[in-house]
């Protein structure tokens, strides 16, 4: 059954299952980082898209929705737990965002995931035509590029991380370490984030593997005596501004962004937080700072409000299960202790919303605050610079994210250092007009620019000029 010429692997398949008006079953397109960013490209190219549904067991034949054929891939209950919630969420993760929490190194996991990798390229090997692309997605199929090889010499391979690479003292800790450095070397070009994950990715070969690296060229053996060139370096990812720019032009949603203001009790100044729920976010260090520049008189509760959503988010690993019960605590804590009748110091909102709320969001926001320990881009600040079509508005943001190598004009900050962290957030509060206006005008020219569209156009030419080297 080899049919398409493009065919993306990636964990998920781009659509949620949901009930539709008459209680039946129906699919729908998801939102997300990686399905905004393959969406419009898969649509153009009449690509296959191989991933899991999203539930347990379910074994479904492949079919299509919006133009995109959907290729699904079964997972059994204990293959999500195990290669899934356990290997990618509570191995890879926590090891590959600096363990901010501690990895659990499982062998069992282990197994599950390299039984699973096998499957994902056994059904993009059958699905891809003769001499076709393969490009496979982030750190849950980091074994797919090898296995597919293996199947199909003739094909094509990218594979794109989405998250940070660590450095070699922090990566060495995987007992998997070898094997996941050749599952990646299967493909062609191996692109990151940033410039730093492709140094630590080419560091981990050379020292690991010992293959040669020139530049960002490994020469992987193929035969014995011959090697082939694979490419590691940055393509920083972005987001399809068209739908961000559409919205925030929209009367209804200039009007629901001025709503929200009201609701709050037009503030002075709203700030915004957007995150998955996740450890990484940086969400308790910014209730932090926050809280103390309200207890300290820095800031007052009648004057402001930190909107701060936390999208629900794998919400059966433990570790995710504690950092939700400390920033619940921690915001109780701060609106118990400031909060008046009329005024609240954080509305906490532990939901997910459509994009159209989103975007109000983003326009209602005086000060956008992206505070990551650790983050591969962090979309949310290129989505907030796209909405803000006035030049006003500030970004505060980490300089643990990929977004600050380009976004230079944010107000930058490492959010570990608390003090630094609410001086940043008082520069944003104090920050003139003019100076808002000459700084957004910049950020929003590069996000403008360099959207999704750049981003895979760049991957694809790189993948082009190097297969067959
Ligand atoms: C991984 C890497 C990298 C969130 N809540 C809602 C919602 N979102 C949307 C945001 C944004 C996306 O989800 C999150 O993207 P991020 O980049 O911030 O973070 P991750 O989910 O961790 O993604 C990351 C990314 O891959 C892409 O390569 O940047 O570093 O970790 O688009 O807007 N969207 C809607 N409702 C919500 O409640 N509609």
């Amino acid at each position: 059954m080899a049919v398409a010429d493009f065919v993306v692997v990636a964990n998920r398949l781009p659509v949620d299952r949901i009930e539709g008006p008459d209680g039946e079953e129906e699919w729908r397109t998801s939102p997300g980082g990686l399905v905004a960013a393959l969406e419009p490209m898969m649509r153009s190219a009449h690509g296959a898209w191989v991933g899991w549904p999203g539930q347990a067991d379910l074994e479904l034949a492949p079919f299509e929705i919006g133009g995109i054929d959907l290729i699904p891939v079964t997972l059994s209950a204990q293959e999500v737990a195990e290669y899934y919630e356990g290997f990618s969420n509570d191995t890879i993760w926590p090891l590959y965002h600096d363990v901010i929490a501690p990895p659990q190194y499982h062998r069992e996991w282990w197994d599950a995931y390299v039984t699973v990798n096998r499957r994902f390229a056994e059904a993009a090997a059958s699905a891809v035509s003769e001499n076709g692309t393969v490009w496979v997605h982030d750190y849950q199929l980091q074994l797919v590029p090898q296995f597919v090889r293996e199947l199909r010499p003739d094909v094509t391979i990218g594979y794109f991380h989405h998250i940070p690479f660590p450095a070699h003292g922090l990566y060495a800790q995987l007992p998997w370490r070898d094997q996941v450095l050749r599952g990646l070397l299967g493909a062609d070009v191996i692109g990151f984030q940033r410039a730093q994950d492709a140094t630590y990715f080419l560091t981990a070969v050379r020292r690991r593997l010992r293959y040669e690296v020139k530049g960002s060229a490994v020469a992987v053996p193929s035969a014995p005596g011959e090697t082939r060139t694979a490419v590691a370096k940055a393509f920083p990812i972005s987001i399809d501004t068209t739908p961000y720019l559409e919205l925030a032009a929209r009367p209804d949603v200039q009007a629901r962004a001025a709503e929200i203001r009201e609701s709050l009790g037009n503030p002075a100044r709203i700030f915004l937080g957007v995150d998955r729920l996740d450890y990484t976010k940086g969400i308790r260090h910014r209730i932090k700072a926050y809280g103390e520049l309200l207890a300290e008189g820095r800031l007052h509760v009648e004057d402001v409000t930190l909107v701060q959503v936390a999208s629900p988010s794998r919400e059966r690993v433990d570790a995710y299960v504690h950092l939700r019960d400390e920033i619940e605590l921690a915001v109780s804590r701060i609106n118990g202790d400031t909060d008046t009748m009329g005024h609240t110091a954080i509305r906490y909102l532990h939901q997910g919303y459509p994009r159209e709320e989103m975007v109000a969001l983003y326009l209602a926001a005086d000060v956008m605050l992206v505070t990551a320990l650790r983050d591969g881009m962090n979309l949310v600040a290129k989505e907030y610079i796209a909405t803000r079509a006035d030049n006003r508005g500030v970004l505060v943001l980490s300089e643990f994210t990929g977004a600050a190598d380009e976004l230079r004009q944010a107000v930058r900050v490492n959010p570990h250092d608390i003090e630094g962290l609410k001086d940043a957030i008082m520069q944003a509060v104090e920050m003139t007009p003019r100076e808002q206006g000459r700084r957004m005008r910049a950020l929003r020219r590069r996000v403008l620019e360099n959207d999704v569209n750049a981003w895979s156009s760049s991957f694809l030419r790189a993948l082009a000029e190097v297969h067959g080297r």
